[in-house]
């Protein structure tokens, strides 16, 4: 049989087939091969032996959180408590255009914004819009948009993705957490990375994290996964510049000009400097 692996606690499985769920087990022969199978994989699987045999080639693979075969990852960004972290956006971003998944900045706790703190925050709002960032901020336009996808859902803990997936369907009744008072911070009541089918898409709730890190990619790729770092490098003068402070560099030109956030540039030069 072929199902998807929805689910995941140790070395169970939970695969949904044909709107059933068969819980299995990975045999030792992935371990083996060092190939482990995860939440979002599509797998050939013996539903007598309850175990899975074989995980189809996949479209692509994030590493935090662990899931595979996604659309569209909803980065679930608070603007206060926790404090609004462009470093943090910025990065994830840039790992998920990467991997070739459409990233769509979802912002929460605006209504913790007093009137000077929302129009500084509304600037990058407009920012990341103009640069051709996918932005949402009510969860009607949210459903709109992840229509038929797999999705999952980042961003820090305390930021509110249990609480935006519980509004998506009323029926989850996920735990979310009070903010811890000390951290300004959440705490992780979200434990395990779980695919859900909600309406017309699975959607994924998962632990947050702040750490995440650029396994794997170059100063190149960085450069070509943050939009404007990219689209703009046709007008530098060499055409394999890094914007650091090369001669006839557009990017340096723009960053003088305003015409480029401070905070994008400054994560970019922090981001290829590691
Ligand atoms: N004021 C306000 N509080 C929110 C909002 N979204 C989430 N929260 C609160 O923030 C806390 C953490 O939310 P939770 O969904 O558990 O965050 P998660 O760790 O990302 O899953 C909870 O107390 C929520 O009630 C929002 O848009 N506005
Ligand atoms: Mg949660
Ligand atoms: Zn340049």
């Amino acid at each position: 049989m072929i199902g998807r692996i929805i689910k995941n606690i140790s070395n169970d499985y939970t695969i949904e087939s044909n709107e059933k769920n068969y819980l299995c087990k990975a045999r030792g022969k992935f371990k083996q091969n060092k190939e482990t199978p995860l939440v979002g994989d599509i797998v050939e699987f013996d539903e007598n032996q309850k175990y899975i045999l074989k995980i189809k080639a996949r479209k692509n693979e994030l590493i935090r959180p662990k899931i595979a075969n996604i659309d569209v990852a909803v980065i679930v960004t608070s603007v206060k408590s926790p404090d609004f972290d462009t470093t943090l956006l910025d990065k994830n971003l840039t790992i998920i255009s990467y991997n070739n998944i459409t990233p769509i900045i979802y912002f929460t706790k605006l209504d913790l914004l007093d009137k000077s703190e929302k129009q500084n925050i509304q600037k990058y709002i407009d920012y990341y819009q103009k640069i051709g960032y996918n932005i949402s901020t009510s969860v009607e336009d949210l459903t709109k948009k992840i229509a038929n996808k797999t999705v999952v859902l980042t961003g820090q803990s305390g930021a509110g993705k249990s609480t935006l997936l519980n509004k998506i369907d009323k029926n989850l009744s996920l735990k979310t957490a009070e903010i811890s008072q000390s951290l300004g911070r959440g705490k992780h009541t979200t434990r395990h990375t779980e695919l859900f089918k909600i309406k017309n898409f699975y959607i994924a709730d998962t632990p947050g994290f702040s750490k995440i890190d650029f396994i794997n990619m170059s100063k190149i790729d960085i450069r070509d996964n943050m939009k404007e770092m990219f689209d703009n490098l046709c007008h530098c003068k060499y055409h394999d510049c890094l914007h650091i402070n090369e001669d006839g560099c557009f990017i340096i030109e723009l960053v003088k000009q305003n015409k480029i956030l401070k905070s994008r540039y400054e994560n970019y030069i922090k981001f290829i400097s590691r």
